[in-house]
């Protein structure tokens, strides 16, 4: 028996422009990741048609996405870039993990209620499944690791309850086929296939919030361009949309404490943190007892000098789309061959005849 190899997996939805939560919170993880880790990274068409089923620009979104990608500085030769749709196994486990999962746990998935809101009879089944899908795009690379902003926090719970379910119900079938893991549950010890991955949401921006309301998570679908800073926008956007981010009249505080029941200001300092890769306590070192006024000029300064060579770079992949093109396929065939092991694999333990 020997233990799970470690490899992170993470994806990002083409549901709209990537904005500084998305790379504040997961692709900047993403390209750090690299230096230490073998790395799958995903855009997940397959997610973005469950809250939406029509997308006029689905092909040129996830071309976009993976533009971010690969001028965030993920290797797409070292690691793997692809988007989901190209491997059919991410489907086919999901269907296997929705019976496993119950439909309580799904019921009790805050996205699932945000985003169903009141009308939840008629929410898309796929809305309703999408944690099982989301464990399946983890689980059938077996990875350990995934790098994630908070709001997915319950998500990957939920991936690991079902890869607990999982090694439980069939620990013997497991055992028997010698392909698992030793692995200790509670009291018992079982042979489990899937390993139970760790979430990786670390550091000041693991839940950047919108610049219009700090008790709101910065998110693509805000009808207020002025909530979010998109990788794309220019120079100008992002001082503008700084200079009218909402804020309180008093000064910084020096300490974290001050920071208390100040949504709007522990956002901008968790920004200005994740961003000049510092701590929160150091930023307010810097900036303690000064005015909004002085704190977001600079704020402004540093978030261009860093987010510009990204856009710049972004559209220059962009314009090369057979660049692209080929990135996703060439990704999509080396994570289809790893899927399909596993794949065999779970279809002999669960009985499911494919030869
Ligand atoms: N505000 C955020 N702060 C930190 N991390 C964030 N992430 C998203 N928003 C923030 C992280 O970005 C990764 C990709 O997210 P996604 O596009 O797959 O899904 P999402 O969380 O649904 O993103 P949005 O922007 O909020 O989209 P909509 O508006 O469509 O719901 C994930 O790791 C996520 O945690």
């Amino acid at each position: 028996m020997s233990s799970f190899k470690p490899l992170v997996f993470s994806g990002v939805q083409p549901t709209g422009n990537l904005h500084l939560g998305n790379y504040l919170g997961a692709i900047r993880k993403f390209v750090a990741l690299q230096e230490s880790h073998d790395c799958i990274y995903c855009v997940v068409d397959l997610h973005s048609i469950t809250a939406q089923l029509v997308h006029d620009d689905l092909p040129s979104q996830t071309r976009s996405i993976t533009a971010a990608f690969l001028a965030a500085g993920i290797d797409p030769e070292k690691h793997i870039v692809f988007n989901q749709a190209r491997v059919p196994q991410h489907a086919e486990l999901a269907w296997i993990f929705n019976c496993v999962a119950r439909i309580g746990w799904m019921n009790r998935m805050t996205q699932f209620k945000d985003k169903a809101g009141k009308d939840r009879e008629n929410a898309s089944l796929g809305l309703l499944a999408y944690p099982s899908l989301m464990a399946a795009d983890i689980l059938v690379y077996r990875a350990t690791h995934v790098p994630v902003g908070d709001d997915q926090k319950q998500h990957l719970e939920l991936t690991r309850d079902i890869a607990a379910k999982f090694n439980n119900d069939f620990s013997r079938r497991i055992g028997e086929l010698g392909i698992g893991v030793e692995m200790t549950m509670g009291d018992e010890t079982l042979n489990g296939f899937f390993p139970l991955t760790e979430p990786l949401i670390e550091g000041p921006a693991t839940r950047v919030m919108s610049l219009r309301d700090g008790t709101k998570k910065m998110s693509k679908s805000d009808p207020s361009d002025l909530s979010r800073i998109n990788l794309t926008d220019d120079a100008d956007a992002i001082a503008k949309k700084i200079k009218k981010a909402k804020t309180d009249p008093e000064p910084l505080p020096s300490e974290l404490a001050g920071l208390k029941d100040r949504p709007e200001a522990e956002n901008l300092v968790g920004i200005y943190a994740a961003l000049a890769e510092t701590s929160r306590e150091a930023v307010m070192a810097e900036f303690g007892g000064r005015q909004f006024s002085a704190f977001k000029p600079a704020l402004a300064e540093l978030a261009v000098e860093k987010l510009a060579p990204v856009a710049a770079e972004m559209r220059r992949i962009s314009a090369d789309r057979a660049y692209v093109d080929a990135v996703l396929r060439d990704g999509g065939e080396r994570a289809g061959a790893l899927a399909e092991a596993t794949m065999k694999q779970v279809r002999e333990i669960v009985g499911l005849l494919d030869d």
